[in-house]
């Protein structure tokens, strides 16, 4: 037997260790050395009893999710896990699962299928399966419930959220917590029940409920999903599955599983979130920038500005325990600023997100102050002050003054060029853009502006913190709007255009809720406030060509006062809760303006709006791609997720792209282009990729190929013209 499972024998005691690094995923090869290894112990006469419990930093993390793609395309077999969960629940001596760190997907199942399941305080189960577009599939779904009953298997197999060990042996999943030394008191928990009769999961039928309490708790929590998990069939898979736990026997339970598992292991769906998965671990590589390079210590930082923005990011390192100081530069708007974050607290607390205690010591920890005097003592300022770059400048060149050398100089522009910052201080190799993203303490994007001189120290230092700050980093090069809002542009544009040929504003915003979006294009602008991208527009109106078609609605919206929610007029008017109505008087504006403009009206069908609107991302995000002020595809998938509510198991634009065929896209692209000009020109890169019957995936590989050569093992510097960040 080789390492990836080994047996050693603590007296009458067998310890079975899964030793595959990282996470002890079950890869080929660990089932089988399980089982291998169950036989042994049953074969030996002087084990009373057997301990399984995960090598390193945690128990089993779950199948191998790599293993899922090599099936799907039929490169690897269709393996399953119940064989081996049979063959343990049927051990003629009891196994007792060992958990620390984490039991998650198939390493709960594994779990579930010992006979006693003793846990870590800290450690963590959970059913995450759907998360990754799949269900449990080696039993998850009829086990459970038989363990902790209907309701909360559905909602663990549905959602997909982790609870906690102490939680777990609340609700009868985990026989025993222990506080210190795990294998010990597994091994003496083991002796304990040795030789007493050893009760299968897979038997036990008292929390299966009953058929007058079971279809309320299945209606409802479809009705939760449909909302929640809206556009996912993942979920509804899970629930059936439960379901049958609760009307067929075990065996055909698990068969409806399988056969519902296979069902969405093949889906687009899973295809698009496990691309997900694996897109977050990636973007945190960055190839002239190894996993060695040294970080800075980040123990104490200041926020510049106590808007909206300044408020949230100040919240968003107080939140992990970082002091910070709260600078603006008047005592009224210092004291609207800390009232605002107040006022974030308190709802959390309200909505059970946060405790009293936990306000009280995140309030702690921002200290707010009018002057620089205490800047000498902190590691970071982040700048977020308005969006101007004589005002920034100003503030850079104060910083540069103040704060002392080794301190990161971090400014949270959305649009300005970040060398022209780093350009006011005398250290532009500590400037750096950390574009977070409204609400800073609610979303998870983090855009990490690389300047021209950002050192990789810098750098190195920010993609750390971000996974500190509970953010996911992804590190962007400096173009204007950087990639995020730069292609959120020509996104934006195509639905005040469809608006200007016809469509209606509910129907443009209500096309793209349908597609999975989190909100319309439209509506999203009233919610950020018209006026900003109009003042910035108005910044940049020399810079614009001329004769090429602009969208005027939005503009003249705004000429009108009508700035979004905060006016409660915008594309929509709201009521004083802000809830969203259609307006007739834009739509009378609209028709009037587009007839002043000369431009037909026609009917426009959902498929053209979700087509103009999300192929206008895709060839935006080539161009970024191919100029290099990205570094993947899939790092641009994972902005659009995390920052710009884009459905996760569409698997963002690029690879949504992919699915749809890249050769339908260019098609698509190539159409508008003839219909409506030169901003639909398409992107040189799709068309290569497109003509050669290539994805986006696969210009992915190649460049991480070309950066870290075949082994993926050495970092080489970007060549010119490829990698710019
Ligand atoms: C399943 O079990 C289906 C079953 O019903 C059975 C059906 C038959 N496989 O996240 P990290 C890699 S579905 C392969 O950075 P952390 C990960 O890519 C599965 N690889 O660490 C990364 O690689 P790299 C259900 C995996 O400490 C490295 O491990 N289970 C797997 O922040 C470290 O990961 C899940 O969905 C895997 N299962 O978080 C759990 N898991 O270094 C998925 C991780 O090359 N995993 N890797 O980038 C997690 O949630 C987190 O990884 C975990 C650790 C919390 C465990």
């Amino acid at each position: 037997m080789n390492d990836l499972v080994r047996i050693t024998a603590d007296n009458d005691v067998a310890v079975i260790t899964i030793d595959n690094p990282p996470v002890n995923a079950l890869s080929p090869g660990v089932p089988e050395r399980i089982s291998a290894a169950i036989d042994q112990m049953n074969g030996d006469s002087a084990i009373k009893a057997a301990v399984v419990i995960g090598g390193g930093r945690t128990f089993v993390a779950g199948a191998d999710i790599k293993e899922f793609g090599k099936m799907t395309s039929g490169a690897s077999p269709r393996r399953s896990l119940l064989p081996l969960l049979l063959h343990i629940e049927d051990s003629g001596k009891p196994v007792v699962m060992a958990i620390h760190g984490n039991a998650f997907g198939g390493g709960l199942e594994l779990a579930m299928a010992g006979h006693y399941r003793i846990a870590s305080s800290t450690a963590q189960v959970g059913q995450p399966e759907v998360k990754l577009g799949i269900i449990p599939g080696a039993g998850g779904t009829q086990r459970l419930p038989r363990l902790v009953g209907v309701l909360k298997a559905v909602e663990m197999c549905a959602e997909g959220k982790p609870v906690s060990a102490r939680e777990a042996a609340t609700l009868g999943l985990i026989d025993r917590l222990i506080e210190g030394d795990l294998l010990a008191g597994a091994v003496s928990f083991a002796r304990e029940i040795a030789g007493k009769p050893a009760p299968k999961t897979r038997e036990r039928t008292e929390k299966l409920g009953t058929a007058t309490e079971n279809p309320a708790i299945f209606g409802a929590a479809r009705d939760a999903a449909g909302k929640k998990q809206r556009g996912m069939k993942a979920p509804l898979a899970a629930i059936d599955a439960v379901e049958a736990a609760t009307r067929l026997s075990f065996e055909e339970g698990c068969q409806a599983e399988a056969k519902l598992f296979t069902e969405c292991l093949f889906s687009d769906q899973s295809k698009a979130l496990i691309h997900i998965f694996f897109g977050e671990r990636e973007v945190a590589k960055i190839p002239d920038v190894p996993k060695e390079t040294p970080v800075l210590p980040v123990n104490r930082v200041a926020v510049v500005g106590s808007g909206t923005m300044g408020g949230g990011i100040a919240m968003v390192f107080a939140n992990a325990g970082i002091p910070v100081l709260l600078k603006d530069v008047d005592e009224a708007t210092l004291e609207l600023g800390i009232g605002k974050i107040r006022k974030n607290y308190a709802s959390s607390v309200q909505r059970g997100r946060f405790t009293q205690a936990f306000m009280d010591e995140r309030l702690q920890l921002i200290t707010p102050v009018l002057t620089y005097d205490d800047f000498s003592t902190v590691d970071m300022v982040v700048e977020a002050v308005f969006e101007g770059m004589e005002l920034k400048r100003a503030v850079f060149a104060d910083l540069d003054r103040v704060c002392r050398r080794g301190a990161i100089l971090a400014s949270n522009t959305s649009t300005l060029n970040i060398d022209e910052i780093a350009g006011a201080t005398s250290r532009p190799e500590a400037v750096i853009g950390t574009h977070f993203f409204s609400p800073a303490n609610v979303m998870r994007l983090l855009e990490i502006v690389r300047g021209k001189k950002s050192s990789k120290e810098v750098i190195a230092t920010c993609m750390q913190l971000s996974k500190k700050l509970g953010k996911i980093g992804v590190l962007v090069g400096n173009c204007r709007g950087f990639v995020g809002n730069r292609m959120f542009g020509p996104y934006r544009r195509e639905a005040q255009f469809l608006i200007e040929e016809g469509a209606d504003v509910e129907r443009v915003d209500q096309a793209l809720v349908e597609f999975g979006n989190a909100m319309g294009p439209l509506a999203t602008g009233d919610l950020a406030g018209l006026d900003v991208g109009w003042r910035i527009r108005k910044e940049y109106r020399h810079l614009e060509k001329t004769g090429i078609r602009q969208p005027f609605g939005e503009d003249r919206l705004c000429e009108l006062g009508r700035y979004g929610q905060k006016t409660l007029k915008g594309w929509y008017r709201y009521d004083e809760n802000r809830r969203a109505s259609a307006d007739p008087e834009v739509t009378t504006l609209l028709r009037k303006w587009s007839a002043d403009a000369g431009i037909p009206q026609r009917q426009i069908s959902d498929a053209e709006i979700v087509d103009r609107c999300v192929y206008a991302l895709v060839n935006e995000g080539a161009r970024i791609l191919e100029e290099g002020y990205a570094l993947r595809a899939v790092d641009i998938d994972i902005i659009y997720i995390n920052g710009y509510g884009f459905p996760a198991y569409r698997g963002g634009p690029m690879w949504h792209a992919d699915t749809v065929g890249l050769q339908r896209v260019y098609e698509r692209i190539c159409e508008f282009h003839q219909q409506h000009g030169e901003l639909w020109a398409p992107a040189p890169l799709l068309q290569r990729l497109a003509e050669a019957g290539k994805t986006f995936a696969e210009f992915d590989k190649a460049q991480v190929m070309a950066a870290y050569g075949p082994n993926l093992q050495e970092a080489a510097p970007a060549t010119e013209g490829s990698l710019r960040i």
